[in-house]
């Protein structure tokens, strides 16, 4: 997997970049996540990569030329079928799914992450990313959106999870996407607490059908939405959404 990040904060990324599981991922060169500073773009002197918005209104926007030197320098890394993508709350909602595509990209991606009020639009039009959105909160810039994706990527990298089969065994991947059945570990009984007894029995079908019974029965009480059929998880197409 290579990534490569354009940001003018590319300082954040590096605590992540040395600990952590894939964090090591990183340092043994299974992935590969280098940076573009847009600021290094910048115009004159200062390197001004911003300026106030025409109309007025709050805030600066980035400015297209900078924005546009950055991602291609970055698509220069990569070959011909690198994915771009716009880091936005205006995107597609960033899931399961698109990280596995990510994965298996076979030149890497580019992500931009924005500051400010958000970037000129005409090098939106001129880069023709694919826009993506974490989820409908507001961050304070694409660096931690940025920081999740990576993270959500090059966990399905072989070779980067120490047990093989963790990622394939998530909620969210593989055919059924369910959430997860609960865990205990030792002591068997804790502050009046038990262990459901069937996991101590040491009957493995018995133990596979009830940690799926919990995984049906948690994914209709929290997230129902995901026992809905395929193509409408995003709930875009329903009307209560
Ligand atoms: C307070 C400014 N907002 C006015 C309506 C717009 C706005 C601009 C820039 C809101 C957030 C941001 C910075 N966010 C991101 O760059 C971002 C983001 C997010 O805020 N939520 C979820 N996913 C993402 S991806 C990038």
């Amino acid at each position: 997997m290579h990534a490569t990040v354009v940001t003018l904060f590319p300082g954040l990324f590096a605590p992540w970049l040395t600990s952590s599981v894939v964090g090591r991922a990183v340092v043994g060169g299974l992935v590969t996540v280098d940076f573009v500073d847009l600021r290094e773009l910048g115009e004159g002197r200062h390197r001004v990569v911003d300026d106030r918005p025409f109309g007025g209104g709050p805030g600066m926007v980035l400015m297209a030329e900078p924005v546009v030197q950055a991602v291609e320098q970055a698509r220069g890394r990569h070959g011909p079928a690198v994915r771009t993508l716009l880091l936005t709350p205006q995107g597609r909602r960033f899931d399961q799914r698109f990280a596995e595509e990510l994965a298996t990209a076979p030149d890497g991606f580019v992500l931009l992450a924005g500051r400010y009020e958000g970037i000129d639009e005409r090098a939106i039009e001129v880069l023709q990313p694919e826009e993506v959105s974490i989820g409908d909160f507001v961050l304070s810039g694409g660096e931690a959106a940025a920081l999740v994706i990576l993270d959500a990527v090059a966990r399905l990298v072989p070779g980067v999870l120490g047990h093989e089969d963790s990622a394939t065994e998530d909620s969210f991947s593989g055919p059924e996407r369910l959430l997860d059945h609960p865990h205990y570990t030792r002591p068997a009984s804790w502050r009046g607490h038990e262990v459901p007894p069937v996991l101590l029995g040491g009957d493995h079908g018995a133990i596979a059908a009830w940690r799926r019974e919990q995984r049906l029965a948690r994914t209709r009480a929290r997230r129902p939405d995901l026992l809905e059929p395929r193509g409408d998880k995003e709930g875009a197409c329903s009307p209560e959404s």
